[in-house]
């Protein structure tokens, strides 16, 4: 068979039609975390991939950008599509400098390349440690990716899971740059905000002011499901006490949820249960994504 074709048999798709959000986002607001998926038979997913998604065009991403009330997007380069960047990169360029990226590089790229990249508009390579969508990365390598990309003065994303979090502490302290960690640190939210497992998380960005994170994912981490009541509180906590360092974003198209599929409507939703004033919603949506993306 060949695996460049066709969705993994339990891969469930997109919502076809979200609801619209009751919460109308603030002038100028960044989904900053959302993805592009081929299609397949112009951006083949990698070899190495560990499933195989739905296509989620650039077309699809912007129109559901302007239905939620969003002006921008940062793309995020996930696993399915390996260190093969050009999806993402068509995306930016069609952009018209609306939509950031995150890449995923090897160690061996050029600095011609990355110079290319940056001009499309990448302002960030993503370091993931989740097992289950890609295999290890010495950390040697990834240090040796940050230093160069330093020097464009981009910033790291980090994907890892809560458990995995002590022993990555000292590997994140040697990072020379900004570090955005993803959904929060994926806590696992049946043991509430007062565990160790969340409060080591706070800690961690309590030492590090170089360290920020999206609240994001609310459908990744729920067990109750929508409208995601148990999660709040992790994003709420976070956004009130570092309201400077937080990025939101949709997540769409929400590659390898089980569960059931997120309505993007009832995602937006969320945004004034965790940033509770029009100040934090300015900031988590305006403010901190444009100093790190655009700025
Ligand atoms: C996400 C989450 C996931 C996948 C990827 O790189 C990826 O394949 O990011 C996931 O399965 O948790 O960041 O949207």
């Amino acid at each position: 068979m060949n695996k460049n074709q066709g969705m993994d048999a339990d891969y469930l798709p997109f919502h076809p039609n979200p609801t619209r959000p009751n919460f109308l986002p603030p002038q100028g607001a960044v989904d900053a975390h959302c993805h592009v998926f081929g299609p397949a038979n112009k951006f083949p997913y990698a070899k190495e991939r560990k499933y195989t998604p739905c296509d989620a065009s650039r077309e699809k991403l912007f129109e559901l950008r302007d239905y939620l009330g969003f002006e921008r997007n940062v793309i995020v380069q996930a696993s399915c599509h390996g260190r093969n960047n050009d999806a993402l990169l068509n995306a930016l360029k069609s952009s018209g400098n609306m939509a950031r990226g995150v890449a995923v590089v090897s160690p061996d790229i050029s600095d011609e390349e990355l110079t290319a990249m940056d001009e499309a508009g990448v302002r960030a390579v993503r370091f993931n440690f989740v097992k289950r969508l890609v295999d290890a990365t010495p950390r040697e390598v990834f240090l040796g990716i940050a230093e160069r990309i330093a020097r464009l003065g981009w910033h790291i994303v980090v994907y890892f899971e809560a458990p995995d979090l002590e022993d990555l502490v000292p590997f994140l302290r040697q990072l020379p740059t900004t570090i955005v960690v993803d959904h929060m640190g994926r806590p696992d939210v049946a043991n509430g905000v007062d565990h160790a497992d969340f409060q080591r998380f706070i800690s961690l960005l309590e030492d590090n002011d170089n360290i920020w994170t999206k609240v994001s994912c609310p459908e990744r981490l729920t067990i109750a499901g929508p409208p995601y009541d148990d999660v709040i509180e992790f994003g709420k906590t976070l956004v009130a006490r570092f309201p400077d360092r937080v990025l939101w974003g949709t997540d769409w198209p929400h590659p390898n949820m089980k569960s059931h599929v997120p309505d993007e409507g009832v995602l937006v939703d969320v945004i004034p249960r965790i940033a509770l004033t029009e100040e934090l919603q300015q900031k988590l949506l305006v403010d901190n994504p444009m100093k790190l993306y655009w700025g």
